[in-house]
């Protein structure tokens, strides 16, 4: 095209942009229909907290994919439904409030609308009309509803273990929320605290909560993250009967025969015959009865010691073992064995059965123990047949095969515990069980301001009693002064008027619970208010729910996979098995989008003379500096260094879509996110790949409308009478049918770059056809193929870059908008490859004939025939002497 034709026609982003989000908005194009004979579509992102730096560019890697797909469902033929909402309650709206001195109230909903002017400006199709906020009376009162739920079902209840409390954010903390030991939000080390809480009895549901994922579409690394952090360990229970103090009483008779035996826990029976002594912990009510007069001394000063341990001191790997023998032997059941019963402290009484089977062969505690009071260690599994108990450095847990008992030579793995565990139910000497789960119950009560209040009342007659339902929402009250007191009390417990109140049940003089929920349970069931955002009676309507959820497309970041995704399918399964819904499965497919990261100066600290300017030094990001950009001219160029971090307000390298809008247009900011890399992969930003996607924008701006002057309306008619088709034509049409297909099967399968990377080579083909029509009269079949284009260019693009698709529609003099049209079908006869039929031959005699593309290169063609099951059962002993091809046509395969 002639630069004088762009000069007339340069792309107006900013006025196409701006007038058709006014016109989606007049019209009200995105609102929901509640009652459809369409089936439905409900595409969600985790709900946001509205954060007072907006959204950047990075988050848009959720964001736009999440509407692309809704946009592409509703042109489908589904009742889509792709809300938004703000996760207001909770710390980071709170900290960010103090820190400003605001009033959160006051804060939070600017901040919302400045997101939903943000997520408006990219051309997002939000239904607005069911905007919901977390931190609202009419959101919160049903929060508080689920609470009374949760309790009703004796799931809520108080519990006095020590808590997680985090000194920084001076509140407890649940044990998802604690990584490491310290504070996931602070990073503050993690202390226990003596205080009694409430919790959500989530163990309750730790079986279903692992066989509900064999259910869902997610990705493979939340679900074991989610099956580990559950942590269901399966073993055997297994009775040592205790022996006549100490003496030997040879052969094993039986449980039955003694009057008492130990019973422990162990996830590996199939090491039993190396078990070669036992261990109690000290405070094991058998302690008193097996020892032996000479050793009670030694057992009592050990106890003694052990009292002031925590647990976490106890299960120190590092800790040299220590303990004290009880003068007691027990038998091992399977070779009768008289073994000694030690104490130890590393044996927790808390769980399992606070006794152990020690196995030093294949234990490294009970290893380590052995050798430090000279017990005799016995090996269950042997690495190679060579291998001696006294030449171990270590124990071994995995590996080798069985070399005692009944199953010699067996591996050392699963299959082998499982047959143990039979053999052990059927000599009577114990069962397999499950006993443990790492997951603990759920610590739901926060002591901060900014959180749904818990609605409990504390009554010195009647104790604690629950708000009655009619009286709900307990409102979070004003106040003067909502920083975190540290004293364990919640700010709401220094409001006399909030906390006095009469005991619902007696009427006395009582107590409100001063306690708000985490902001966890307020994500826990907000999807469901999306399916009826305004019930004023009920938290959703069943009949909603029924028809919206579960979600079918669900995306967010991977780090909430023990948290949020984990609570919300545990508050899901509570109200399935309250009767309020009939799914068990919140979120039937999971996504995760990859983060962005931005390319961030800064500089070394205190080694700042010696670093060259590169990107990325690897210098420990500890003795990195980020410098703002007023900083930068401070520094000579070549001590800067640049490293990948992702965008964050703090750090000051956050790009905003808003600045990108103004520069490129929103449409060209869609197409580079979702072009820039596959959907779960971490992204570099960089500004020259923006300037990539309004390129061709522009492109296809200018050849689209060069072709529209010679758009018919009426092509349709025209059609049967076109004449003769050209093969330009038909690997023209070929090729836009290519790419319907592919754009509709990338969108369902969320591979939205190489959904971009099709329509860009449909330009470039276009290109090349419009290259050959330049000075000539188009046939009527080029005319045709024309106007066919040229009307579904505007509803491929739909999706992806909706404002100059809606454009490109209006100038066709289409009304309304593409977002209520179909998404075109796509032809198969068209979109079908020209195909050839080689003829496959062994030793010039016809075997099977093989169908592939046109214009396959000879050498694929070959490898197809030596696949081909026909060719590759004659060639069984044959040896190839030659291959004689005759491309397009003929393999004959010379062998002998
Ligand atoms: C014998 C054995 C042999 C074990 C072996 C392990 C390896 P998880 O997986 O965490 O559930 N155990 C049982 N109760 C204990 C307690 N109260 N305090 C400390 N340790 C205890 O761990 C289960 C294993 O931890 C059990 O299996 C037991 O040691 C130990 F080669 O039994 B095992
Ligand atoms: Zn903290």
């Amino acid at each position: 095209m002639s630069d004088d034709r762009i000069e007339k026609n340069p792309y107006a982003f900013r006025e196409i942009e701006a007038k058709w989000q006014q016109k989606w908005r007049e019209s009200d194009l995105f609102r929901t229909q509640d009652a459809s004979d369409k089936p439905k579509f409900y595409a969600l992102t985790f709900f946001p907290y509205p954060s007072g730096a907006g959204i950047s560019v990075g988050h848009c890697r959720n964001y736009v994919p999440v509407d692309v797909s809704a946009r592409f469902k509703t042109m489908k033929g589904f009742n889509v439904l792709n809300p938004m909402g703000w996760d207001a309650f909770g710390q980071p709206a709170e900290n960010e409030a103090i820190k400003l001195g605001r009033n959160p109230k006051e804060m939070v909903p600017e901040y919302a609308a400045n997101y939903k002017r943000q997520l408006s400006l990219v051309g997002n199709s939000y239904d607005w009309s069911r905007e919901i906020d977390s931190s609202k009376p009419e959101y919160y009162r049903w929060t508080q509803w689920f609470f009374l739920l949760l309790h009703k079902q004796g799931l809520a209840s108080r519990g006095n273990t020590p808590i997680n409390w985090c000194p920084s954010c001076k509140t407890g903390l649940a044990n998802e929320e604690v990584v490491g030991g310290k504070c996931w939000r602070c990073g503050t080390t993690v202390e226990k605290r003596p205080m009694p809480q409430w919790y959500f009895n989530i163990t309750a549901y730790a079986d279903r909560l692992i066989s509900g994922l064999d259910t869902v579409d997610w990705p493979e690394g939340i679900k074991i993250m989610q099956r580990e952090w559950i942590g269901r360990s399966e073993g055997a229970e297994v009775e040592f009967p205790i022996a006549v103090h100490g003496v030997g009483t040879g052969d094993y008779e039986g449980a039955d025969a003694y009057d008492m035996s130990i019973r422990v826990f162990t996830t590996r029976p199939d090491t039993l015959w190396g078990a070669t002594f036992m261990v109690l912990a000290p405070e094991h009510p058998l302690v008193d009865k097996i020892t032996t007069e000479d050793r009670r001394e030694a057992i009592e000063k050990y106890r003694a010691d052990s009292k002031g341990k925590t647990d976490i001191e106890r299960q120190n790997a590092e800790r040299v073992k220590t303990g004290a023998f009880t003068g007691g032997y027990a038998v091992n059941p399977v070779n009768g064995e008289n073994i000694p019963v030690w104490i130890a402290d590393y044996v927790l009484m808390g769980y399992g059965t606070g006794a152990i089977m020690a196995v030093p062969a294949h234990d490294q505690r009970d290893f380590e123990f052995a050798r430090k009071f000279d017990i005799p260690i016995v090996l269950v599994y042997k690495q190679n047949a060579d291998e001696t108990e006294a030449a171990m450095t270590a124990s071994t847990p995995g590996g080798g095969f069985a070399a005692i008992g009944p199953f010699v030579g067996a591996p050392n793995d699963k299959s082998t515990v499982s047959k143990v565990i039979a053999y052990i139910e059927e000599k009577g000497f114990g069962k397999g069980v499950v006993v443990n789960y790492r997951l603990r119950d759920w610590l739901i009560s926060r002591q901060r301001y900014w959180g749904a209040p818990i609605p409990m009342i504390h009554c010195e007659v009647c104790g604690i009693v629950p708000v009655p339902e009619k009286d709900l929402p307990v409102l979070l009250p004003d106040v003067e002064k909502y920083q975190p007191s540290g004293t364990g009390e919640s700010p709401l417990a220094s409001i006399p008027e909030f906390v006095n109140v009469p005991c619902p049940v007696c009427g006395q003089a009582a107590k409100r619970e001063t306690d708000t929920m985490a902001g966890f349970a307020c994500s826990s069931w907000y999807f469901l208010r999306f399916a009826d955002p305004h019930n004023s009676e009920k938290a959703f309507s069943a009949a909603s729910a029924k028809y919206w959820l579960p979600v079918n497309n669900y995306v967010g970041g991977a780090e909430h996979a023990v948290m949020h995704l984990l609570y919300a399918r545990f508050w899901t399964k509570v109200m399935f098995d309250a009767g309020l819904i009939d799914f068990e499965e919140p979120f039937a497919k999971l996504r995760n989008q990859g983060m962005m990261l931005a390319n961030t100066p800064g500089r070394a600290i205190g080694r700042d003379e010696t670093i060259e300017g590169q990107e990325d030094a690897g210098e420990p990001i500890e003795n990195w500096k980020v410098l703002k950009k007023d900083e930068l001219a401070d520094y000579p160029a070549d001590k800067i260094i640049y490293r990948w971090v992702k965008m964050s307000k703090s750090l000051g390298n956050v790009v905003t879509p808003d600045e990108m809008a103004l520069k490129f247009g929103a449409d060209s900011l869609r197409v580079y996110t979702l072009f820039v890399a596959p959907f779960e992969e971490t992204v570099l930003w960089k500004d020259a790949g923006m300037e990539g996607a309004s390129r061709w924008i522009n492109r296809v701006w200018r050849l689209w409308n060069e072709l529209a002057e010679r758009y018919d309306p009426d092509w349709r008619q025209a059609a049967d009478s076109s004449g003769e088709v050209g093969e330009e034509e038909r690997k023209l049409r070929r090729k836009l049918h290519q790419t319907i297909r592919k754009v509709g099967d990338d969108i369902e399968n969320f591979r939205f770059n190489t959904c971009v990377a099709a329509l860009m080579e449909f330009t470039n083909s276009l290109y090349a056809f419009r290259n050959g029509l330049e000075g000539k009269i188009p046939t009527p079949a080029q005319a045709i193929l024309i106007s066919e284009i040229l009307e579904s260019m505007p509803l491929l693009l739909s999706p992806i870059a909706p404002h100059i698709a809606d454009e490109f529609w209006a100038r066709l003099g289409k009304p309304g908008f593409t977002f209520m049209e179909s998404f075109p079908d796509f032809d198969p006869e068209a979109a079908a490859e020209d195909v050839v039929v080689i003829v496959l031959q062994i030793n010039g005699k016809l075997k099977d004939r093989l169908t592939v593309e046109a214009g396959t290169p000879d050498e694929e063609v070959q490898r197809l025939a030596f696949e081909n099951d026909k060719i590759k059962a004659e060639l069984v002993g044959k040896e190839v002497r030659k291959i004689i091809s005759v491309p397009g046509k003929l393999i004959n395969i010379v062998a002998g």
